[in-house]
Formats: structure tokens, C-alpha cells, sequence
């Protein structure tokens, strides 16, 4: 195998230390740097652009990757749309057109070379791309890649290049007038956006939430949003790379197929590396545009899920040599897995199964809906989208579904989700509308999803391709009494060619891609979808499930026991940013959620109505702006973590449950866990909780009490179930102990029952707490969980006295809290910028001691004056503001 003589190996070394090196150069100033000897060199053009209104005649500065609004901002012609009610006066910016430009200098060297191409990773979204003032091409697909030739268009010295970027409205509005009638998209704020009922996101291939969403501003943005770069080459390059393999726990054998441009006339040679270390060489014919060599890995390390097991990574390099000369190199993180979707018919006929199986071992999926992390999207840095994964896997969680209204993630979000084990559901860009289907709209679908399978087919994360979100259950297509009244509002003609332009993509198009372009990797039409014939409703048995009843339709939260489908891809409940947040974006003027502010920042019609109904049933409602933020996300944490807990309770019937939301795109209040400021709401750490690995679930009604254990693993030892009643003085009222054994992955285990008034007797059930714990003897605690009879407005809840005490070191503040009697839902306040605590907003009994970490994200001191506590009881004061 290694033919290769040392020689030629320490060549390599020096040519990788000059790609590096040379990567440094060119990104550092748009100079060229020929300096280093591989075939394939590349130039960053994302410096020193300049931007002005097509109309207008100053440039001014500008970033790229950007967006117009962005440059507006830093420019100081428009105020942050984020603060107060800013948006408003920012709607014209989409209605114009915008130019951006930039110089480049072309060397003797490169000038030489056969191939010299312009390669922008993303433009948002009608361009038009100048040379040297010459139209050499245009875009028309936020999600595509784009590459021009520009050779024949450039010249020695210095070139310009310009990107007109013309009016997403006014391309949409075009649009609309061809397509002669308007098409459903619910969630598009046209009337924000100051054009009447034109709805016209549809018609443009760019992220739906751009146009407003029912969590999300009116802000269209247009920008060379991601890097853009020249790339020059002689003869040949390598395109892409594409890893197909058959894992099993003893044997890995890949298939590596490499596609490359090649015009030499040479006979090249290819080397696949694994860790550093060849592993096959071989040879690629001249002119041949693409290679596969095969090879196997004996006892592989596999990529698990998080908490499963340990999410192994591989480094493969794909290398090119030309006479031993590298000319390429290209190098991916691989992991050897197997995911299939397991869609087996019940033994009764009533439906089937729908789960993901890694590595043949079933997997309860744990996790959240996630959405684009700004409106800009170009300024989220890398910190954000490590926080957010970070928090992601903190959270217990296994999954991510990358929602269909928002975009492709970048490579980073992928990057991560391999490393940290979280399995990505991922949507194509198709969202709650229904699109049209003329040829040029499916060419540009077919090529932008060629684009995006190419760049993440090879991430071990990747567990699903997802047609789009929503449509299929909004349409309803045969269906009279089913669907969001969509269809109603078409004649039959219409109906027929909406419906069929939607099956065009979603069960032509995408699937066929999909099967072409990865490795027999899962299409999934819609979510949700029962799959066959079934278009999702509340309690089809087949498929995935969007359960609204809670929330939209208004149902108890008890109902999330009752409406449950095999795999839960949706459900949710709003709650409001913490206060430290609300005043980055209000003035104390607003301090009221009816506020114009505060109501402009809820774009849920039905959002504060539902969170004050809900708030009724449960919670007394505080008078008090900051205390009704806290109790809400109260709300939102109980109900949620309920839907948890009820989901895996019916595990292995449910083998997945993802709810509305992970984050947010602007500050609102919205059904996300973490804020747009990053901050960890209540529900994130109730979902910690929720999503454990082996979980106590106890419920009680007037009569029963049931305790039961859902657990993900194995557990190898046997453990302890310990219950206690107390009253909240700390009193002991009742106690049992219950040595377990056989706890195992999948199952849920009712590990007690007892009759509520044998537990309670005569005492009263607005005073009490039921302690259970699960431990083992290695792990100590498993599981802890306090449950209550009533719910929280009828608590009898003591007056607490806390006693907390501080110590530091460089990073960290340690806070250690005890009270003397139970206090509900402690809140550590800190008001200070990206701070990370190891829990909040617990109970905490008489005779514990709580030790809490804080620690900044940002690595400052974290200022003692700057904390703050609030606990239920204190909401409870009937107070007057
Ligand atoms: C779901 C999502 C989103 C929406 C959310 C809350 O259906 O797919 O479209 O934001 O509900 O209404």
C-alpha cells in the first residue's frame, strides 16, 4: 500500500503547511497568493465591499457575508428593527434595489491558470453579477450555490466586481401578477410589510420566515450572505466527495466515490486517508470526472447518539496527486452509523410503528424544532451556534429538526450536531403555503436540493429528509372536512393544479433527489403526515403528529396524555423572554404585554390570550409585569415537561418527542426554550429534566397515584425507588421503598400504584409534596421528582426563609441555599450578559442544601449585586402595583 517513498511524504507535509499558510494569506487581504505549489488555490473576496442604493450615489462601507439591513445599521441610516417598534420604519429597504461592489487583483500567475471561477456559497437572493461591469450572470435561490466562469472576463491587474441585489417584493409581486392568483401562505405579514394582501414569499426561492412568521418580524432581507470566493485550478479539482457505507458492529466497509472537473491528460492518483493514515490509493484514468474506492474498517468505532453512546468521528481526506504533485485536498469528519425509520404494522392492523433505529438499537428521539437563529443571519457567530447545540445536548436531548421555513443550516450546525451526537430531522425549505410549480420554479428546487444533499449528506446526523412542514395536513387534498380551509377558497380547476404542482416536488421531485443523491438515506413527504393515504389529524396511529390541541385549540394540558401519535415532531406553549431580556429591547413605558411593544414583539394572533387563559387555570396571575414573565415561563416549563414526561410514559407506542421550539430569530415572546439573547428559559431546564436518560414519572387524579420509570437504557445494577410525603415544613407524613430491577432501554415501567387516600389520609392535599427518588448504588441519584396534588394556584405554600451563601473562584460564583421550609420555583436573577447557571427554577425542601454554579459565557466576573431571587410564593401576595 505505501508505495510512496519518504521523500514524497515530506512533500506533503510541506504542501499542507503552504495551504494552511497560504489560507491565512488570502484571508487576510484580497491580494492573491501564489505562493504555495497545489494545484487548486483560492482567494476570499468577503473584504473591503462597498454598498449604496441602486438610485443613490454614495457608497458607503459594507460587510459580506451580510445583509442590507445590517449595513444600514452600522452605517446609522436605519435604527436596530429589533428595538421598540423600529421594524415599522424599515419596510422600504425591501422595496428597492441595492448594489455592492468590490476590487480584485489578478496576477501574472494566476492569470495563467485554465480555470479561474467565482464561487459564492449563497446570495440572497436576485443578483445580478458584474465583471468589470459586464453581466456575466444572475441568481435567483438563496439556498443555491453559485459558480461563474470568470475567465474570459477578467484581465492582469485590477478587476471590479459588482452584485446588484434587485427587490425581493417587487421580483414577488411580478411573481404574483404571472401566476394570475394568489396562493396560501399563512404566516406571511404582507400588511406589516405595507403591500396590502400580496402575499409573496412563495414565489421566491429564500427563507419563509423573512416575510414574517407568527414568532418572527417582517424583515426581507437581500446580501451576499455567505463567503464568496475565486477559485483557480489547472486541469482538474475535486467537487465533492460522497460516503456510502455498510456499518456493522464489527465491520465498516465505505464506498468513497469522489467526483471531480477534470480536463488532465494525465493519469492522476487518489489516496484516502482515515486519521491521518492512508488507507487505499489508487489510480483515476485521464478525463475521468468521477473515482469510488472502497475499503473497510475492521472493529469500527460507531457514531452514537448522545447519552446512547459515544458519537465516534473519523477524519477522512480524499487526496489527488498529479505525478506526486498534491492538486487537491479534500476532508470531511465521517461517522459509522445505520439510521433506518422502522414503520412497522401493529399486530392489531391499526397502524404502525414509526421510529428511528441507530446502529439496529431503537431510539427514543428527545429534542426540539429548531428555527434560523437571527433575521440576519450572516452575523450569528460561531459562539451562538456552540451555545445553542451545547445547550441542546445539556438539555438531554438527541434531536433537532431543522424546520421548513427557515433555511439549510450552515456547515458549522451540522458540524456540531456530528460531534455532540444529535441526530438531525431535516426539512426541506417549504413551510405552512403551498407553492407553485412552473418549470424554472422546479429546476431551481431540483438544483438547490442537489446542492444542499451534496453538502450534508456525508454528516453522521443526518436521519431524515423531510418534504416540507405543514401543507399536506393544511391542504388535505381529498378531504372535504379536513385541512385549514385552504382548498375551499379555489375553484376545482385551481384546486387541481395547486395540488398537483405540490406533487410535483413533494412526492416527484424531492424524493427522487434524494434517492439519487444520498446513501439510501429516508424521505419523509410531510410533517406530519400518517404516511399511505393518511392525511395527520390528532389520533391517526401512523406517521409523525403536530399535536395542537394545547395551545391552539384551547384543550387542558391533560390532554397532552390523551393525544398522542408514534413519533410527537410538534406541540407546543408560548412564553415570554425573562426580564433581563424584555428590557433590552422595551423602555419601562412598555412594561405591560399589551403594550404596542410588547405586542408587537408577539406575533401569535392568539398569544397573550392564550397565555392569560392558561395562566388562569393554573397560576394566580401576577399584577406585576416582571412576576407575569417569570409565572409564564412557569407555564410554559410545566406544560411541556408534562408532554415530555406523557409521551415517554407511552413509549414504545411514541418513540419521539420534539417540541415548538428550541430558540428564537428576534427578542418575542414565543413557544422557544432559549431566548434570542441565548438565555435558558424555565422550560430548558425542565426539559433537562424531562428528557433524562431514565425518568420518574409519577401522576396522580383524586383517586390513584402511580409512579413509573421510562428509561432509554439499560440499567445494569439494580436501584432504589424511595417515596416520600411531606408536608412542606419538611414533615414526614408517609414513606416506602421499593428495590427495582430490570429497567431496560425503551420500556416504561409502572414500578408503583397505590390509592391516593391510603398516601395522603387525612391531610391536606393543598400542603403536600411527594418526593421520589431513583438511585443506584454507583450513580447515586438517577432520578428525582416532587409532584403535587393541586394545581399551583391552589397551593398553601409557607413563607420561606432562605438562607444563601456565596464563594468564588477566577471563573465561577458557587451560591449553596437551604430554607426552612418549601420554596417553589426559585428564579436566580442575574442581570448579566450571557450567564450560564447549573440549575434554576427548582423546588427546593427543608433540609435541603442546593449548590448552584454560575458561569459567564463571556468569561467575566460574575457581579454578586447583580443577582436577584423571586419564588412563587412571592407572586402569590395578592399585590397591587
Ligand atoms: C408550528 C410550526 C410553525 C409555527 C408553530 C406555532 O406548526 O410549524 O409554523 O410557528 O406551529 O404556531
Amino acid at each position: 500500500m505505501k508505495r510512496f517513498t519518504s521523500l514524497f511524504f515530506k512533500k506533503q507535509i510541506l504542501h499542507q503547511l503552504s495551504i494552511l499558510m497560504g489560507v491565512f494569506l488570502l484571508t487576510s487581504c484580497q491580494m492573491i497568493n501564489t505562493e504555495n505549489d497545489m494545484d487548486l488555490k483560492k482567494i476570499s473576496l468577503n473584504n473591503h465591499w462597498e454598498f449604496k442604493q441602486t438610485d443613490k450615489k454614495e457608497w458607503l462601507p459594507a460587510e459580506v457575508p451580510g445583509t442590507v439591513h445590517t449595513d444600514l445599521i452600522s452605517n446609522n441610516i436605519i435604527l436596530d428593527p429589533y428595538y421598540r417598534l423600529n421594524e415599522r420604519d424599515v419596510q422600504w429597504v425591501d422595496k428597492v434595489d441595492w448594489e455592492y461592489k468590490t476590487k480584485f487583483t489578478i496576477d501574472q500567475k494566476i492569470f495563467e491558470h485554465q480555470k479561474i471561477q467565482l464561487h459564492f456559497d449563497g446570495v440572497d437572493t436576485y443578483g445580478e453579477i458584474y465583471i468589470n461591469n459586464i453581466l456575466i450572470g444572475s441568481t435567483d435561490n438563496m439556498f443555491r450555490e453559485w459558480d461563474f466562469d470568470i475567465k474570459p472576463h477578467i484581465h492582469k491587474g485590477e478587476n471590479t466586481l459588482k452584485v446588484v441585489l434587485l427587490s425581493p417584493i417587487e421580483n414577488g409581486i411580478n411573481a404574483l401578477k404571472k401566476h394570475g392568483y394568489g396562493l396560501p401562505a399563512i404566516n406571511d405579514q404582507s400588511v406589516i410589510g405595507e403591500v396590502g394582501n400580496q402575499q409573496v414569499s412563495i414565489f421566491t426561492r429564500k427563507a419563509g420566515y423573512h416575510y414574517g412568521w407568527d414568532w418572527g418580524p417582517r424583515l426581507v432581507t437581500s446580501g451576499i450572505w455567505r463567503d464568496v470566493n475565486i477559485e483557480y485550478w489547472n486541469n482538474t479539482k475535486i467537487d465533492n466527495i460522497f460516503v456510502q457505507q455498510k456499518t456493522s458492529s464489527d465491520k465498516a466497509a465505505l464506498k468513497v466515490s469522489t467526483q471531480f472537473y477534470n480536463q488532465s491528460e494525465n493519469e492522476l492518483t487518489i489516496l484516502a486517508k482515515l486519521d491521518g493514515e492512508v488507507i487505499k490509493e489508487s489510480t483515476i484514468a485521464s478525463n475521468s470526472l468521477s473515482k469510488t474506492i472502497s475499503f473497510d474498517i475492521e472493529n469500527p468505532k460507531l457514531w452514537w447518539p448522545a447519552n446512547i453512546g459515544t458519537p465516534h468521528l473519523y477524519e477522512l481526506s480524499i487526496e489527488l496527486y498529479d505525478d506526486k504533485q498534491l492538486i487537491d485536498v479534500h476532508t470531511e469528519r465521517i461517522g459509522l452509523r445505520t439510521i433506518k425509520i422502522v414503520q412497522k404494522e401493529d399486530d392489531n392492523g391499526e397502524g404502525k410503528s414509526f421510529y428511528f433505529e441507530v446502529n439496529g438499537q431503537p431510539i427514543f428521539a428527545k429534542g426540539a424544532n429548531y428555527i434560523p437563529n437571527d433575521i440576519f443571519l450572516p452575523r450569528v457567530s460561531k459562539a451562538t451556534y456552540k451555545h445553542l447545540i451545547q445547550s441542546t445536548l445539556d438539555a438531554n436531548m438527541n434531536m433537532l429538526r431543522v424546520w421548513g421555513g427557515g433555511i439549510y443550516e450552515n456547515d458549522l450546525f451540522y458540524e456540531l450536531c456530528d460531534e455532540k451526537g444529535i441526530l438531525v430531522w431535516q426539512d426541506f425549505m417549504f413551510a405552512c403555503s403551498m407553492y407553485p410549480g412552473d418549470e424554472q420554479f422546479i429546476n431551481n428546487v431540483r438544483q438547490e436540493a442537489v446542492d444542499n444533499i451534496k453538502r450534508l449528506r456525508n454528516h453522521a446526523s443526518i436521519a431524515l429528509w423531510c418534504g416540507n412542514n405543514e401543507m399536506e395536513m393544511a391542504w388535505a387534498p381529498g378531504k372535504d372536512d379536513m385541512g385549514w380551509g385552504w382548498k375551499q377558497q379555489y375553484s376545482k380547476t385551481q384546486q387541481k393544479e395547486i395540488w398537483g404542482d405540490y406533487e410535483k416536488v413533494f412526492h416527484q421531485l424531492l424524493p427522487e433527489v434524494v434517492e439519487e443523491y444520498t446513501d439510501n438515506q429516508f424521505y419523509w413527504r410531510s410533517s406530519p403526515t400518517g404516511g399511505d393515504d393518511i392525511v395527520a389529524h390528532y389520533e391517526h396511529k401512523s406517521g409523525d403528529m403536530h399535536y395542537w390541541g394545547v395551545w391552539h385549540g384551547e384543550h387542558p394540558f391533560s390532554d397532552f396524555r390523551k393525544y398522542i401519535g408514534r413519533f410527537m415532531s410538534e406541540y407546543g406553549f408560548q412564553s415570554f423572554p425573562e426580564f433581563k431580556s424584555v428590557k433590552k429591547y422595551t423602555k419601562p413605558q412598555d412594561y405591560d404585554i399589551e403594550s404596542e411593544v410588547m405586542a408587537s414583539h408577539q406575533r401569535s394572533g392568539i398569544g397573550n390570550l392564550r397565555i392569560k387563559k392558561y395562566m388562569e387555570d393554573h397560576y394566580q396571575v401576577p399584577t406585576n409585569f416582571e412576576d407575569f414573565l417569570y409565572v409564564g415561563q412557569l407555564l410554559q416549563a410545566e406544560s411541556i415537561y408534562s408532554a415530555i414526561q406523557a409521551h415517554r410514559e407511552k413509549m414504545p407506542y411514541c418513540m419521539g418527542s420534539l417540541y415548538w421550539q428550541l430558540n428564537d430569530c428576534w427578542p418575542v415572546a414565543s413557544w422557544s426554550s432559549i431566548d434570542y439573547y441565548g438565555e435558558w428559559k424555565a422550560l430548558q431546564y425542565f426539559a433537562r429534566e424531562a428528557n433524562k436518560n431514565t425518568s420518574l414519572i409519577v401522576n396522580s387524579d383524586d383517586h390513584q397515584l402511580e409512579v413509573k420509570v421510562a428509561s432509554d437504557i439499560n440499567l445494569q445494577e439494580p436501584v432504589l425507588l424511595q417515596m416520600e410525603l411531606q408536608d412542606f415544613e419538611g414533615n414526614s407524613l408517609w414513606n416506602q421503598s421499593i428495590p427495582l430491577k430490570d429497567i431496560t432501554a425503551n420500556k416504561t415501567l409502572k414500578v408503583f400504584e397505590s390509592n391516593l387516600s391510603k398516601i395522603i389520609s387525612k391531610n391536606d392535599s393543598q400542603k403536600l409534596v411527594f418526593i421520589s427518588s431513583l438511585s443506584s448504588k454507583k450513580t447515586e441519584i438517577i432520578d428525582r421528582d416532587l409532584h403535587y396534588f393541586v394545581n399551583q394556584k391552589e397551593l398553601q405554600l409557607p413563607k420561606p426563609e432562605l438562607d444563601i451563601n456565596y464563594t468564588e473562584d477566577d471563573n465561577d460564583l458557587y451560591i449553596s441555599i437551604s430554607t426552612n421550609a418549601l420554596v417553589k420555583n426559585l428564579f436566580i436573577e442575574v442581570d448579566q450578559e450571557q450567564i450560564k447557571l447549573s440549575d434554576n427554577y427548582f423546588d427546593l425542601i427543608k433540609g435541603e442544601q442546593k449548590q448552584i454554579t454560575i458561569t459567564s459565557r463571556k468569561g467575566e466576573k460574575i457581579d454578586r449585586t447583580k443577582i436577584k431571587f423571586k419564588h412563587l410564593q412571592e407572586t402569590m401576595k395578592k399585590k397591587s402595583l
